[in-house]
């Protein structure tokens, strides 16, 4: 990628020479898909039985990582971090919002910094499709508001009883009202793949969040019962998914962009009732490997080797180093990030972690700290945590609910995290808990203001109303 000279040189030529365009050549275009609630175990190359060749192949051709943490187990906090490189409780958003008046104004806080706007920075055209669930409405927190250039979606979740989450918005115009949701992931790839036939001069990130796989599980005709008994609807929804993937990389390939054009694949949480985390434990809603360990692949023809297989400890807020790194745009140093480059990592020059700790908050609770293959569950009672962790509706993904005594779990033996090795481990254990008092000084706890921690203005946060 973009070594610190190249991107020296690149600074002085914009600096001499303001006029001067960079060519789309020297910086690559960046596409995310981001998908919802898809689990650790709903993928084929993951080990998952479900049908998904076209994700395999852009994992063959790329990258697989074993070991990609999202900072959260819902999906609102989980993009606020992928959209900042900052843990929800440090730019303030650690719950999701719902439609009414408590969030009226929770949004992303306009003093954050986003990708988009740093990618802007170098001459990017950031374009936005699909789920944005970060307060719409929200003044300062508007897609176009955080950096993109345009925006086509439904903003939040699709919901029957609300018509807002029915509308398909332009931009802040409203395009479509009343969708009907079997059209909607068509709609948003038929987007995607027009504008990445266009020819254009300034290299472009396009941010295409996908509602699938979360509620309501409805495919597209053309997808039902095509996955067999075995998949069900939940298998031809991700059919569905995985055919929008395969139009957006063949529109990649067509465009003969390939070599210029990053794709990662990552998905926001933990999968929800019908989704998998095999070999893992628990999913969305809780502090489990289940919850936030997720599919994460990167494809770069010609910079990222084919056929790798990770299993660095890596987070979705590293994407915001990364696309920096690959764009040439310095990363902003008056503020903590806390994802870190993975360039080396993707090129197989350095296959190690970069991070020595991940930090697992549900809601504005410290739950546990990880370190490699070590992860300490810390004490925790039910009123500690988020409506969502108490909700009856996860009652099959209630585990550790309450712990009066903490866990340490080796997850290279152990990846369901059901067996206690404190005792046998007593240095390890006084490691990880000396770095959970640090972090809680540092970006908060329940009961714990952080020093460095954006106030997410909420009364009564852990309840939903
Ligand atoms: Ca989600």
């Amino acid at each position: 990628m973009i070594s610190k000279l190249a991107r020296l040189f690149l600074f002085l030529v914009l600096c001499l020479c303001p006029f001067y365009s960079v060519k789309a050549a020297d910086r690559p275009n960046i596409i995310l898909i981001f998908v919802d609630d898809v689990g650790y175990g709903d993928i084929g190359c993951y080990g998952s039985k479900l049908s998904t060749p076209e994700i395999d192949r852009l994992a063959t051709e790329g990258l697989r990582s074993t070991d990609c943490l999202v900072a959260a187990n819902v999906c609102g906090p989980s993009r606020a971090a992928l959209m900042t490189g900052r843990y929800p409780m440090r730019c303030g958003h650690p719950i999701s919002r719902h439609n009414t008046p408590k969030y009226a104004k929770y949004g992303i806080a306009p003093d954050e910094i986003t990708i988009p706007e740093l990618l802007k920075e170098a001459g990017y055209y950031n374009k936005m499709v699909g789920k944005w669930h970060l307060g719409f409405h929200v003044e300062g927190s508007h897609p176009l508001d955080a950096g993109f250039d345009d925006y086509l979606g439904l903003h939040g979740n699709y919901s029957a009883s609300h018509a807002d989450n029915r509308t398909l918005y332009r931009n802040r115009e409203v395009l479509e009202e009343n969708i009907a949701f079997e059209k909607v992931t068509n709609r948003y790839t038929e987007e995607v793949v027009n504008f990445i036939k266009e020819d254009r001069e300034n290299p472009f990130f396009i941010y295409f969040s996908h509602h699938i796989a979360h509620t309501p599980i409805q495919p597209r005709a053309e997808f039902k019962r095509k996955s067999g008994k075995s998949g069900g609807v939940y298998g031809d929804f991700m059919l569905e998914l995985d055919a929008s993937v395969g139009r957006v990389r063949a529109a990649v390939e067509e465009a003969g962009i390939s070599e210029n054009t990053l794709i990662v694949f990552l998905s926001d949480n933990g999968p929800a009732k019908l989704g998998s985390a095999d070999p893992l434990r628990g999913g969305k809603y809780v502090t489990m490997e289940g919850g936030h360990r997720v599919p994460a692949i990167f494809r770069w023809k010609g910079q990222i080797p084919a056929g790798q297989v990770n299993d660095a400890m890596i987070t979705s807020m590293d994407l915001l180093p990364l696309f920096c790194d690959v764009a040439g745009v310095e990363i902003p140093e008056d503020r903590s990030l806390d994802g870190k480059n993975i360039s080396n990592l993707l090129t197989g020059g350095d296959p190690k972690s970069p991070h020595r700790f991940f930090h697992y908050y549900n809601g504005l609770n410290l739950q546990a700290v990880r370190n490699e293959k070590w992860k300490l569950h810390l004490p925790r009672t039910p009123a500690d945590q988020p409506y969502w962790a108490r909700k009856a509706g996860a009652n099959r993904k209630k585990i550790n609910l309450t712990l009066k005594e903490p866990l340490l779990i080796d997850l290279d033996t152990d990846p369901a995290e059901k067996k206690n090795v404190i005792a046998e481990n007593p240095e390890v254990a006084a490691e990880l808990r000396k770095e959970a008092e640090r972090i809680r000084k540092e970006i908060g706890d329940i009961d714990v203001t952080g020093s460095d921690q954006r106030d997410h203005g909420l009364v009564n946060p852990n309840e939903k109303g």
